[in-house]
């Protein structure tokens, strides 16, 4: 038995933590020099380290604790479920409350025509489901050779080596054999970084008929699939400008695509909808779900499946599966999540409340000198770091370095914003109230003008030519 308890030292425990754990997206070496931060309770929106620190999570843990931290009703339905059926497998002819609920739950909320949902035990795994049954869909009509999928560059879609080669991410695929074959990335639609003097509308519009070039390049009759974040998270809150959206839909039916919307950090509420694809105005085949679907406090993912997909799937034996599909406790603890949401009207309220307050303090924020914009869609934003606001320039320094500074001073100021590159994101629980969105901003134009003050120390404040 265990004798590690949140009373140990700070410093015991990071010491533990580096010689036995290993971490994800980090170089654990330096990690082990520096010593992990060590969080050891969390409620509301606040998080509680080992030094008794008062952190406010601008992340909502990674973009999923969408009720905030610390609900009861969630730990006693785990508890309930545990003692009643602990698990119990979807495989072979069987099924279980839990797992039937949730599914009728989350397709009540999903748009129309999408009444199915295959269970995953993450958004990474959920992405391997559709590689799968995508490429199955078109064989089992007839198609085999229908089976490349379309992605986009800075796309995020897991970790596993089937959703790593969907993702868009080049630093991942320079290790472990990814791309797997049969994925192509096109352009992403971030104006600010890339859009140069073209207008927003102008270049959306041209990113979007990428789409249109790659499949005509690969041949209609061999692509599956497009995927996309109706909002990209982790690349960076990429908001795509308004034409973006309509001509990829417009693509994907002309050409019989079938339409996988990655939901993962856009469901639940996000972006002031149940769905990204609502606030985006789009009808994907699929939607990829995780994080917000148990707000993190069970580990679930699916896909939420259209008619048509599922009727087609469901003629043949479809050979796939994880031994936590539709786990009966996590399942139980969603539910118990979607209740919460629904009764609580925490998305109209984020629609009302959240977001505008948001929108109103980041919008002031956007002003100081080191901040080149604001891209913004509900409760989900980036702040591009820059040393000259008018065109928009990089740093001179590698991408990311400016970022990072920020992000330390943003700890040091017991907030977290994380950086991607040289943008700040933020991604709050969808709980926060006003007076915290004032924490919120006070802490981070503290960070941001220590970050500025440093850069001019350094003489770091250089556009890259
Ligand atoms: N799709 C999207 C859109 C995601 O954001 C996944 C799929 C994969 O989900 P799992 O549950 O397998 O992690 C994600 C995950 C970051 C960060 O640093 C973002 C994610 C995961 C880890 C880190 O922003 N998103």
């Amino acid at each position: 038995m265990s004798a590690i308890t949140n009373h140990m030292p700070t410093a015991e425990l990071q010491a533990l933590d580096a010689a036995h754990h290993m971490h994800p997206f980090t170089t654990n070496d330096e990690l082990a020099d520096k010593g992990a931060r060590v969080i050891t309770r969390a409620k509301g929106v606040y998080l509680t380290d080992s030094e008794g620190n008062q952190i406010l999570d601008g992340m909502a843990g990674l973009w999923c604790v969408n009720i905030g931290y610390g609900r009861k009703e969630m730990a006693e339905v785990a508890a309930r479920q545990m003692m009643e059926l602990p698990y119990y497998n979807t495989f072979f002819m069987t099924t279980h409350v839990p797992a039937i609920a949730l599914a009728q739950e989350i397709t009540k909320l999903a748009p129309e025509g999408l009444n199915h949902v295959f269970f995953a035990g993450s958004g990474s795994e959920a992405n391997d489901t559709n590689i799968r049954m995508v490429r199955t869909y078109w064989a089992e009509k007839g198609q085999p050779g229908k089976s490349h999928i379309i992605s986009r560059k800075n796309a995020y879609h897991g970790s596993s080596v089937g959703s790593g080669s969907l993702g868009g991410m080049s630093y991942m695929h320079a290790q472990g054999g990814m791309p797997i074959p049969g994925i192509h990335h096109i352009n992403q639609p971030d104006w600010w970084a890339e859009g140069g003097d073209m207008t927003p509308e102008a270049f959306g519009l041209a990113r979007a008929q990428e789409l249109e070039a790659k499949i005509l390049e690969l041949g209609e009759d061999k692509v599956a699939a497009f995927i996309a974040e109706p909002v990209q998270g982790a690349g960076g809150v990429i908001v795509p400008p308004e034409s973006y959206w309509p001509e990829i839909q417009r693509i994907c039916d002309a050409y019989d695509i079938l339409l996988i919307a990655d939901e993962v950090i856009c469901g639940f509420g996000r972006t002031g909808n149940w769905f990204g694809s609502q606030t985006m105005g789009i009808r994907p085949h699929i939607m990829t779900i995780a994080k917000g679907l148990s707000s993190g406090y069970q580990p679930i993912g699916g896909s939420i499946v259209c008619d048509e997909v599922a009727e087609v799937i469901g003629a043949t034996e479809f050979n796939h599966g994880y031994t936590y599909s539709g786990h009966p406790v996590a399942a139980a603890v969603a539910l118990e999540n979607l209740r919460i949401l629904q009764e609580e009207d925490i998305i109209e309220r984020v629609r009302t409340v959240g977001a505008p307050a948001l929108k109103a303090g980041l919008e002031k924020l956007a002003e100081h000198p080191l901040v080149g914009g604001l891209s913004i869609k509900g409760m989900m934003a980036s702040l591009p770091l820059t040393p000259h606001k008018e065109s928009r320039a990089k740093f001179a320094a590698d991408a990311g370095t400016v970022g990072y500074m920020c992000r330390e001073r943003c700890f040091a100021n017991n907030l977290v914003m994380r950086h991607v590159g040289d943008r700040m994101i933020i991604s709050p629980p969808l709980i926060i109230e006003p007076e915290d969105i004032d924490v919120f901003m006070t802490r981070a134009r503290t960070a941001l003008d220590e970050t500025y003050a440093q850069l001019k120390e350094q003489d770091m404040l250089k556009p890259a030519c």
